[in-house]
């Protein structure tokens, strides 16, 4: 078997440019196929993970110890296929037109577009009418609070439900990568449960904890989603050193910062880890946002996609383990049961992160957990590879749900095992 790049394209490597998005255009995918590519070893893994390097050609959609998915430019397919032949990678296309399925999604929230809903992607500014409307609404069980200003000085909003006090607090972080547009439709979807739901079972839920919930976290980054670049990851701050925009949030909070490759250190990078610990303003504020609340907090999500996996910290390393691991695998593992057991039959995954997917520093729940928050997990949502971040609108509601039914279900388990106790 050979594993060796062919020459065309190692050369190449070293050319790599930051893809970018000219000012007044939207940047567009014809033709760029998504590649489901399952590995033989870890040297195949590591040469695979190069190519991500040639930002032009190829993008990073999603990474575990077994598999990688790879959005692929039209001009390389056929020299990428011929590689993966000669290599005797097993692959196969997801995705083969990423810029139809972006279309279809288009067409689908513009037809939809009457009001503000579930049956579509709702852009910030939707989002932000909403929340004001939900805010004096329920104004008697609601409170906005302020986490601080984005780079490009927008609000980071957050909503507070509250029934009554003497409540465990239970934080949700949403949509701290830009283009995972299925985290604010379901935190919104969540928000409105826990405030107009009859359902028994989801009163008690709502009106059994205190709730924090930031719907939209990169504000700037998810605009950017909107209207420049559906696949936009990071914020939209400018890199001193570089002419490429962004830093990733999830990697620049100041636990383990950059430890253990956990982040990349080129600012090209979806993974860049920043110039420094919360040099991004949406971090910062967030970071502090969360100490400023943590004797309150019980348990901390952050939502994420896509894979549907529950992580624990911690994501710097994988030869260590929290002091409650064996809690959290039992947590997790009663979010997994309860969704599998729906009818919709979604496999849930779980462990730490580190050992479950690959290290990554810096991250919201493993600085939560350092806050002493015990219970915090980074939620991966739908799906596992089918349409990935562009995940179509008609599966909001059903991820929603899901993710409401594996809440409850983990909220109960933190209870039977004590940490739902005020602090
Ligand atoms: O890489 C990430 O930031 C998360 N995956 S995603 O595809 N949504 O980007 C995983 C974060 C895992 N959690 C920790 N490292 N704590
Ligand atoms: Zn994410």
């Amino acid at each position: 078997m050979r594993l060796d790049l062919p020459i065309a394209l190692l050369a190449c490597l070293l050319l790599a440019q930051a893809a970018s998005v000219a000012k007044d255009e939207k940047a567009r995918y014809d033709n760029h196929a998504v590649y489901k590519i399952k590995y033989h070893n870890p040297l195949q893994r590591q040469i695979l993970l190069q190519l991500t390097k040639r930002r032009q050609e190829f993008s990073l959609w999603n990474e575990s110890p077994s598999e990688l998915h790879l959005m692929v430019s039209p001009n390389v397919i056929p020299e990428f296929e011929k590689y993966l032949s000669r290599a005797n990678v097993t692959a196969e296309i997801f995705v083969a037109n990423v810029q139809a399925l972006i279309d279809t999604e288009t067409v689908e929230n513009t037809r939809a577009a009457e009001s503000f809903g579930w049956t579509r992607y709702n852009t910030l500014a939707e989002i932000e009418a909403w929340l004001d409307e939900i805010l004096a609404k329920y104004s008697d069980v609601t409170e906005e609070f302020i986490v601080g200003t984005s780079y490009e000085g927008r609000t980071i909003r957050g909503i507070k439900i509250s029934y009554k006090t003497g409540n465990p607090g239970v934080f949700i972080e949403s949509n701290i990568h830009a283009r995972e547009w299925i985290t604010s439709a379901t935190a919104t979807w969540f928000i409105n449960e826990l405030l107009s739901s009859e359902d028994e079972l989801v009163r008690q839920l709502a009106e059994s904890h205190d709730w924090y919930i930031v719907p939209v976290l990169n504000v700037d980054g998810f605009v950017y989603t909107h209207e420049k670049d559906r696949l936009w990851r990071k914020t939209r701050q400018p890199v001193s050193t570089s002419s490429c925009i962004g830093t990733d949030p999830n990697r620049n909070y100041d636990v383990h910062w950059m430890e253990n490759g956990g982040a990349s250190k080129d600012p090209c990078a979806e993974d860049y880890g920043g110039p420094n610990p919360l040099s991004e303003p949406e971090i910062k504020a967030m970071s502090e946002y969360i100490k400023s609340v943590k004797d309150k907090v019980n348990v901390l999500l952050a939502f994420h996609s896509y894979s549907q996996l529950l992580l624990s910290p911690y994501g710097h390393t994988d030869e260590e383990f929290p002091d409650n691991y064996d809690d959290l695998l039992q947590v997790a593992k009663a979010y997994a049961d309860a969704v599998e057991a729906l009818p919709y039959g979604s496999v849930f995954r779980y462990g730490s992160a580190a050992s479950v997917l690959y290290t990554a520093s810096g991250a919201t729940n493993d600085y939560a957990y350092q806050q002493g928050i015990k219970i915090a997990y980074t939620v991966e949502m739908r799906d596992r590879g089918t349409f990935g971040f562009v995940l179509p609108p008609a599966f909001i509601i059903p991820n929603a749900e899901e993710t409401l039914i594996g809440i409850i279900a983990l909220l109960a388990e933190c209870k039977k095992l004590g940490y739902l106790a005020l602090k």
